[in-house]
Formats: structure tokens, sequence, C-alpha cells
């Protein structure tokens, strides 16, 4: 959550006679964060002189530097008497839970599809999500700018997917804007004249409700999100579903399941712009954020104690992919991190169990290995790739699909994959998909591209997106949901070419590279600590060896002229934490530490590992 405390000008202060909450949803990258930032900057947040940043939301920095929303955030702006609270989601699929949970804080949402790209799997989720909860959509065909625009088409795909989805006759009525977020501008018609988002402003009024809750009550307010403050901790943030907040409040924070448990707000916040500013009291209808509960995690209630009515868990989607996250136990542990043992693991889950509804965990009575559930290898790939940052050092099993049985059969998740590439690469890309048992369901030729979309086992996926990016050099893009459940469909192949394990411990030298080379790829260079049992490389052929990578060169008194020749190897292959979890086989762990992302067998003794893989006579 991007939200700074500011002693700015209370929004309390202003007579406010209108108040809107909207969401901003769709698929991954179609602009959401974008187009928050030119309403931002419309409604005069920025100050003059200010260093702006593009998709200001994005503020952690796993965000800014993956170039996509993680958390939703919430932000206010003023426009005449009207208060509209945004609230920004992320469009992967892996967050679907995120958003699914936020739209308890809106009234109504903002729809944004790609003016190209049309309707995606992650349109239709997030648009279900809205229309089943009954909110007002306001859909605007974004990115309007580009060259390949085909506005019209896209808002007949749109309106087809609303009738598809059992969208109500006011549902199916749906005020539509055109926008190029990135250029700051929305108008009402797919040509015409370019205005700023005055236009969006004043759809908003007209179509999105306001909350039309009760302010007399008792207070009643269900927790949505929960940010975190080093100097205050736990912030909870919600909407106020009845009566009046007040700071200084005596309450009760409950749950359906009856625990219940006393406390007083300590600091009370409205947001305005980017900020949040200190209110004395927020009405129904509002959406506050909350100091003074330590213990608060998401779904509870926090009530008059008068009136003591918890809503509802919020329920979320299952866990698909689940990963042992295991207490490093390789010959480096603890050179490179601070926070290394199980119990320092086991608190961080626990913690993080609090704000990321959609992770489990089970630790199965170890101290030492806990199996982490979650929504796809980016969610907890996001949260390793925190933790390391936190100074946590650990190894991370090979993801693996959570089956269901029903009545004894073996259900596995199916996914709907979207692949778009250039039309002559679709041959290569259908015959890669269909071989991890994907079935091609759908084929559209627009322009120079296709769209294909599969079905596949959810296990198909995992390795599919560097796969599917060598194989087009990098043109296909893809995306994927989460469709249900079905019978077990057999093997799907596996990496093909063994690892290269390292034999010895020391440091990598060139020399031994240089001998190497023609075995296969590798990940390490000259310099690099390795240790026995670590993976350096992928071999050429499809079996493991073990090579020594520091080998070095015998110095003799005798130069042998002709023989010195420049070393030559390959730079090294480097992986993304990612890349690393999906390479990996069930005998391998990726070693995870603040400055490195190694690879290694689990068994690292060679020679017992070779025994432990052999076959029995
Ligand atoms: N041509 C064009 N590009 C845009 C526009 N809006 C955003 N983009 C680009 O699209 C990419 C994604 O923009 P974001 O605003 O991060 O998209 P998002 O929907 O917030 O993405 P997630 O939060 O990760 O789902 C960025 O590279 C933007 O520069 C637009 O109106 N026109
Ligand atoms: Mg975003």
């Amino acid at each position: 959550m991007g939200g700074r405390l500011s002693p700015s000008v209370s929004l309390c202060q202003v007579t406010l006679v209108k108040l809107r909450n909207v969401a901003i949803i769709a698929h991954v990258d179609h602009g959401k964060t974008t187009l928050v930032d030119a309403m931002l900057s419309d409604a005069g947040v920025f100050r003059e002189g200010q260093e702006r940043v593009d998709c200001v939301l994005d503020s952690n920095d796993i965000e800014r530097e993956r170039g996509i929303t993680v958390l939703s955030k919430n932000c206010a702006v003023v426009r005449g008497e009207m208060k509209v609270n945004i609230i920004d989601t992320p469009g992967h699929s892996d967050f679907g839970g995120e958003v699914e949970r936020v739209l308890r804080m809106a009234d109504g949402v903002l729809l944004l599809v790609d003016a190209f790209e049309g309707p995606m799997p992650q349109t239709r989720y997030v648009l279900e999500k809205a229309l089943s909860g009954g909110m007002q959509v306001m859909v605007v065909i974004n990115k309007c700018d580009k060259r390949t625009a085909r506005p019209d088409a896209v808002l007949n795909e749109v309106f087809d997917l609303f009738v598809e989805l059992g969208a109500g006759d006011d549902q199916l009525d749906f005020p539509v804007l055109y926008a190029s977020g990135r250029d700051g501008w929305v108008r009402t018609e797919p040509e015409g004249p370019e205005t700023d988002t005055a236009c969006l402003f004043a759809a908003i009024e007209e179509h999105i409700p306001g909350p039309g809750l009760d302010d007399t009550g008792p207070l009643q307010l269900q927790v949505t999100s929960i940010d975190h403050n080093d100097y205050v901790g736990r912030i909870a943030i919600g909407r106020v579903q009845r009566g009046v907040l007040v700071d200084g409040q005596a309450l009760v924070v409950a749950d359906p399941d009856g625990s219940k448990h006393q406390g007083r707000v300590n600091g009370l916040f409205s947001f305005s712009g980017l900020d949040r500013v200190p209110a004395t009291e927020m009405r129904a209808g509002d959406i506050a954020a909350i100091q003074g509960f330590p213990e608060i995690s998401i779904g509870k209630t926090l009530c008059d104690p008068g009136a003591i009515e918890p809503l509802p868990m919020i329920s979320i989607d299952e866990p698909t992919i689940s990963m042992d996250f295991l207490v490093n136990d390789s010959p480096f542990n603890g050179k490179e991190g601070k926070l290394v043992t199980g119990r320092q693991i086991g608190e961080r889950l626990q913690r993080e169990l609090r704000s990321n509804v959609a992770l489990r965990i089970e630790t199965g009575g170890s101290d030492s290995a806990f199996s982490v559930a979650g929504r796809g290898v980016l969610h907890l790939g996001i949260l390793i790739e925190t933790m390391r940052r936190e100074g946590f050092e650990l190894a991370v099993s090979r993801p693996r699909v959570i089956d269901h049985f029903v009545d004894g059969q073996r259900l596995e998740p199916f996914e709907e994959l979207t692949v778009d590439v250039p039309s002559d690469m679709s041959g290569k890309v259908i015959e890669l998909v269909c071989g991890r048992r994907g079935e091609l369901e759908d084929m559209q030729a627009e322009s120079a591209m296709t769209r294909l979309v599969f079905a596949i086992p959810a296990r198909g996926l995992i390795g599919m997106r560097s796969r599917l990016l060598t194989l087009t050099s990098g043109e296909a893009t893809l995306s994927h949901i989460l469709r249900g459940y079905e019978p077990f469909k057999g093997t799907v192949p596996r990496r093909k070419a063994g690892a290269i394990a390292s034999s010895h411990t020391g440091a990598v030298t060139g020399y031994a590279l240089d001998g190497l080379k023609d075995r296969g790829d590798f990940f390490v260079k000259p310099t690099d600590a390795v240790y026995a049992g670590q993976v350096i490389g992928e071999h050429c052929k499809p079996v493991e060896i073990e090579a020594n990578p520091t080998r070095e060169k015998k110095l003799t008194n005798v130069r042998a002229s002709g023989t010195d020749r420049a070393l030559r190897y390959a730079p090294p292959r480097l992986f993304s934490l990612e890349e690393a979890l999906e390479w990996i086989e069930e005998d391998e762990l990726v070693e995870v530490t603040p400055t490195s992302i190694r690879i290694r067998k689990k068994v690292l003794d060679g020679t017992r590992r070779r025994r432990s893989t052999k076959v029995p006579a």
C-alpha cells in the first residue's frame, strides 16, 4: 500500500456532498495504474514542480522493477463536491483473490479493456466477480492511441462477454468511454475531440451509485486490506459499512466463528490523493485506514461493543500450487542471509497469512520444512522475493499442482491459456502446447497476429512462459486463468536436458569452463563460489553428469608455445527466481539468499545420489 501520512488539510473539513467508491479492474497490463495516474494528475494531486513517476501507485520495489501491480491500493480525489475513492487492483491472475476482496470496498467498477487486445481471460474473471456482486460496471476502452486499436470490434466483444456472464438488463446498459490513459485523454465516442479525464469523473458521478449506507446504526466495518508501517505496525483498511467511526472509539474485533477481542482506534485516516490525512470521524460509505489493532487480519469485522455482528468471512478461490520452503542446509548456509532458522521462516510465513489471504501453510509437524500453497508460481515467487529482500535465506522445491479427489477420482486443475503470436509462428506454438497435453480450442487471426486459446492442465503450464518466449524469440504474449478441475490427463513431458552438477567445492575457473564448454550451458562464471552438488549448468544430453568447474591449469616451468590460447566460454545463463523454480526437477531445489539464486541437487553427495536413483535389480 502506497499511502503516506500527511498533515495537509483533511477532506473532512471540505463539505462533501457526494461520495463514490470505484475499483479499476482489467486484464494484466491493460493500463489500470496508468489511468489512475491521469486521474490523479487532472485532479491536481501532483504538486507543481514535483517529480513525477509513471504508475505512481505501483509503489513497492518489486512492483516498480517488474512493472506490475501486486497489491491493490487506495487513493482518492475530490472533484467539486464529490470525493472519489479509487481502488487500483492487480491484473495478473495469480492475484485474483486480491481483486475479489477489495471489490467489497467499491460500489461500482471501471472495466478497462485494451482497444486492440479486447477482453482477455482475466477480463472475464474480474467482470464476473463484479457482475455477481451486483455492481454497476462502466467500460473504458483503453489504449485507443494504439495504431492497431479497433474500439468498435472490442466493444462488441465486451458486450458479448456481458451477455455470456449473465449480466442483468441494468448492467447490460453499461456506459462506455474511450481513453488513452498514457496520453491522458478520455472521450465519449470512438472518434472526436479528446478531453482530459473530466468526462470520466462526470460519468462516475452519473453512473456509479453512492454507497447509500446507514450511518445512524452501530458501527460495523470489515477489514479488506492490511497495510504495514514500521512505526505504527498494522493498519487496517476497509469501508465503514454502518454507523460512524470515531478516532479513539472502543471497538470489538469479531469473527463469524465467535472469536472476538477488544481494542481501541488509535489513529484514523481517510484517503486524500496519494496521502492519508487524519480524520476525527468517518461516516458509513467512506474508506478508512485505522491504527490501534496490532493483531488484526483481513476479513475481521470491527464492531460497536453493543452490537457484535461480524460480517461473513471473505471466501477466496482455493490455492492451485504448492512448494516446500525449507531451511537452507547447503554448505553456504548463513553466508549471505541473516534470517535462516526454521523458527524465523515459520514466524514470517505466519505473519504473511494475515494479509495474504490466498496463501495456505502446512508444517506437517516439522520446524524446518513448510508446505506453502498459493495461486500460482508468481504469487509464491513474489513472497520469496520479498523474503529475500528482508534478509531471509531458504531453499524452495519445484512447484507442485494441487489435485482434488472426488469420489476416489483424481482431478487436476485446468487452465485456459491464451497466446497471441505472429501468425507465421502459430504452428510451432500449437505443437509445443499440445505436446504438453494442451488442446487447441480456438484460433482467430487478426491482421498479422493470431490468438490461440487452449485448455491445458496447470502442470503443463509450469515452465511454459520461458519455452514459448524462446520458441518465438520473445514475440508471444500469454496469459492463463484457472478454469476448473478435470480428470488427470497423464504425464506431461518434463525438462529434457540433464543437470551438470559440480563435483567440487571452490571457486569457478575460466580454465575449467573452457574445458567444459561443449557439455552444455553454464549458469556460473569464473570466481563464482560453488559447492559440490550445486547445479552449475544444463547438460546437452538428457542425463545428469558431474563436472569440476574449479579445475586449475597445471603450472609448469616449460612454456609450451602454441598451446596457450585465449580461454573461450559463453557468458552464464542467469535465471530469475521464477525461471529457476520452473527449471528444476523433483530432486532439485532452488537456494534463495539476499544476493544469490542457486540451483542444487537435494542430495549433494554424488555417490549417494547415484545410489538413490538406481533402479533396484
Ligand atoms: N499505448 C498505450 N500504452 C499504455 C496506455 N496505458 C498504459 N500503457 C502501457 O501499458 C503497460 C501497462 O500499464 P499499467 O498501467 O502498468 O497496466 P496495469 O493494468 O496497471 O497492469 P497490472 O497492474 O500489472 O495488471 C505500460 O507499459 C504502459 O506504459 C495507453 O493508454 N496507451
Ligand atoms: Mg497496475
